[in-house]
């Protein structure tokens, strides 16, 4: 079989003093970290439509990057030869997952009919691949943002017979889920928003968009397709306000709409800044109302302020979100998907590989820190100092509800003015990175 990567071997953990940029300096896929090893914690996928397809075209200019897998006049097999190099490059990363929108896998047909048509011939090809490597799909959605017809939106489209076709498009790619074995299935909301309040009934298009979400469901469970469902907030781009706005108004709308019990989150870094939340607020909203189902693991630019979609590598947020994780038990049947581009100038088949290198080294350092801090309980401890007053007394009254606001008045009139107590943000800013810098 052609390889597409014939220089580069399997990617292998050569430790913190390597100086090949082709291998792991901190992911060791053996190493146990907190009882089980860094790969059932991290469970690593990468993002076919950036890796495989990403073509470094922006606003200003077409694609700097030109792939080998890419060359075929003939798009079908063009196709097929990009889905066996994605194969080797999970292989030689060492990615246990991978996930896809329909379009990156297969171009779209004249109808429905010839893409559909189209989409098997690749998916059998993907099972096959899946069965030779162990790779598994982490998960699947359906693009209904690229084409023309869904400019206004699919779920959320004024036109019925535009929310008739993306329906059509996830019944299909539920089966498609149904047949890869997808451990979830993501619903992003490409172009579910508005530009303009002028021409938006704000509360139909929300309306639609539960009654499209309850439509997968059902056909979910119809078809047996257990895979955990997922949604991904974003707040703007490319509409001006997207309805999965962060992780606190997904979750109302599924509240709103009693679908909560069906849809966990798919908290991504760039789209929580892009909110101007971190990254550890929205994971954080996703956990503590038992949500948190996924992560897309990339990072923003603060400069540029859009969604650039950038390998992870700033250590401090990959510990913040390490922690979040490590205290709800772990990701899975989730993952650490790596929704993320190499820049347009690194024009390198190689760059790919350091990318994905210099992520799972991130978040693999992440994991370290987060699981060191658990167990000697920095912030738990101080947590438990900061909010004992709620413990016994009065706090425990205001907690177990048998305080008033009478109660309280007379509690005020006894004990007076309140102490100052100090946050001790710096202190704590100081430890973790303390942990950071020293732990191996
Ligand atoms: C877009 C984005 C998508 C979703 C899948 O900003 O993040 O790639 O992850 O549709
Ligand atoms: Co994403």
């Amino acid at each position: 079989m052609k390889a597409y990567f014939p220089t580069i071997d399997k990617i292998q953990y050569e430790g913190p003093k390597s100086r090949n940029p082709l291998a792991f300096k901190v992911y060791d896929p053996a190493e146990k970290v907190a009882g089980k090893t860094m790969r059932e914690h991290l469970r690593f996928s990468v993002a076919y439509w950036h890796t495989m397809k990403g073509t470094g075209s922006d606003p200003f200019g077409g694609a700097t990057l030109i792939r080998p897998w890419n060359d075929s006049s003939d798009p079908l097999k063009a196709a097929e030869d990009t889905m066996r190099a994605a194969f080797e490059f999970f292989t030689k990363i060492g990615v246990d997952f991978y996930a896809f929108h329909d379009r990156d896998i297969c171009p779209e047909g004249e109808s429905l009919q010839e893409s559909n048509k189209m989409l098997d011939r690749i998916v059998k090809l993907a099972g096959k691949l899946q069965q030779d490597t162990g790779v598994k799909l982490l998960w699947n959605t359906s693009n209904m943002f690229s084409h023309r017809r869904f400019a206004n939106g699919s779920a959320t489209n004024p036109d019925a017979a535009v929310f008739a076709y993306g329906a059509a498009q996830v019944k299909k790619m539920l089966e498609v889920g149904l047949e890869l074995g997808a451990t979830n299935y993501v619903f992003w909301g490409g172009r579910e928003g508005y530009s303009t309040l002028l021409n938006t009934d704000l509360k139909r298009e929300l309306d639609h968009l539960a009654r499209f979400l309850q439509m997968a469901v059902d056909y979910a469970r119809k078809i047996g397709f257990g895979a955990q469902f997922l949604i991904e907030p974003k707040p703007k781009e490319p509409t001006r306000h997207q309805y999965d706005f962060d992780s606190a108004t997904v979750i109302s709308f599924l509240k709103a709409y009693g679908l909560e019990k069906h849809f966990k989150l798919n908290v991504e870094n760039n789209h929580a800044t892009l909110a101007a939340h971190s990254f550890h607020h929205d994971l954080k909203v996703a956990a503590i109302n038992g949500m948190l189902g996924s992560v897309d693991a990339n990072q923003g630019d603060l400069l540029l302020g859009w969604d650039t979609d950038q390998f992870p590598t700033d250590l401090y947020s990959a510990t913040m979100a390490m922690l979040v994780i490590l205290e709800q038990g772990g990701i899975a049947p989730g993952g650490l998907n790596f929704d993320a581009k190499v820049r347009r100038e690194s024009t390198d088949l190689e760059d790919l590989f350091i990318a994905h290198i210099g992520a799972m080294d991130t978040f693999a350092h992440g994991l370290k820190v987060a699981a060191k801090l658990i167990k000697d309980g920095v912030l738990s401890e101080n947590l438990k100092a900061r909010y004992a007053s709620y413990d016994s007394g009065v706090g425990a009254k205001i907690e177990d509800g048998t305080a008033t606001l009478e109660s309280l008045e007379a509690y005020t009139l006894k004990h007076g003015e309140p102490q100052a107590r100090s946050g001790r943000q710096e202190l704590l800013e100081n430890v973790i990175n303390q942990y950071i810098l020293t732990t191996k």
